[in-house]
């Protein structure tokens, strides 16, 4: 068995749900928020067995695109530091991060 941690755009994790659902795969989500820019995204947690994996990797794959967003800059109340330099930068995030780790073993008490 495997946890599968993936990472994926808010704008994505809705219709990420609804397929794994719909192909019975348990999954838990998370609200969480990317280190980078600061800006919400939504983690699944899914155990899985392991000759289910690469069926629940191509979902993924499928579902979640690449995105370009601005990352906001830092904002500097010293006047003396240049502020033509923090000009939001174009950043592609996604489609997805996605980590497979191995399960010792899993229980549903
Ligand atoms: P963020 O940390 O907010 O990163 C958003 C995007 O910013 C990243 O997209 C990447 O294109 C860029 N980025 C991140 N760190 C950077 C840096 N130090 N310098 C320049 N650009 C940087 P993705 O790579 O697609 O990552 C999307 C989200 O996935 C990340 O949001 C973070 O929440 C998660 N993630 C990515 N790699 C990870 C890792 N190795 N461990 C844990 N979480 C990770």
């Amino acid at each position: 068995m495997k946890l599968i941690i993936a990472i994926v755009q808010d704008k994505d994790s809705h219709i990420l749900g609804n397929e794994f659902s719909e192909a019975d795969i348990r999954a838990t989500r998370l609200s969480t928020t990317g280190g980078f820019l600061r800006a919400g995204n939504t983690t699944f947690l899914i155990g899985i067995e392991d000759e289910r994996v690469q069926e629940v990797l191509d979902l993924i794959k499928d579902n979640c695109q690449a995105r370009e967003q601005f990352s906001a800059p830092p904002i500097h109340l010293d006047s003396a530091i240049d502020t033509s330099i923090s000009f939001p930068i174009p950043v592609t995030v996604g489609g997805a991060t996605v980590f497979v780790l191995p399960i010792d073993e899993a229980h549903r008490f």
